[in-house]
């Protein structure tokens, strides 16, 4: 039987309080409510995903070589270490896991602290500004990945 394909979906600093506070900027939508929603996409495609925040650089860096050992590919969005974490940077760079980042704003539109990504670097392709629903198409792009990886 084939194997299920398993992706880690991790969210940084503060997206706990996402469709709680700031909705005119993040969105209505929370984080249990974006689980769902992928958790049915997956299921649709035969694959399966394990969803986590941290508020911590640390746990998220943790996170990082768990999936290298547990998962096939990884979606993060590290919300404000985007712009400063070069430890979280190396910890992608070292584990090889296909990886997309995600940002629920565009933030090439936004302040000139949020136009530098330090993560992109690590990253096979970057998706912002489109909501929430930057992580449905997120999925989307690493199944793809990780189909023609199997070619
Ligand atoms: O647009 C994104 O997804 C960001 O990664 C979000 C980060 C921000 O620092 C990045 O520049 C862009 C902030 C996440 C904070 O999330 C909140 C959600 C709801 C209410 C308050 C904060």
């Amino acid at each position: 039987m084939k194997e299920k394909k398993l992706i880690y979906i991790l969210n940084g600093p503060n997206l706990n309080l996402l469709g709680e506070r700031e909705p005119e900027i993040y969105g209505a939508t929370s984080l249990k409510d974006i689980e769902s929603s992928l958790i049915e996409i997956a299921n649709e495609n035969d694959t399966a995903i394990s969803i986590h925040q941290s508020n911590h650089e640390g746990e998220l860096i943790d996170l990082v070589h768990e999936a290298s050992k547990k998962a096939d590919g990884i979606i993060i969005n590290p919300a404000g270490y985007t712009h400063t974490s070069v430890a979280i940077l190396d910890a992608l760079l070292a584990i090889k896991l296909p990886t997309i980042e995600v940002h629920i704003t565009n933030i090439y539109n936004r302040e000139e602290f949020r136009k530098k990504s330090l993560i992109s670097k690590a990253a096979k392709g970057i998706i912002c500004g489109f909501g929430v629903k930057g992580y449905i198409m997120a999925l989307d792009s690493i199944k793809e990945i990780l189909k023609n990886e199997n070619k």
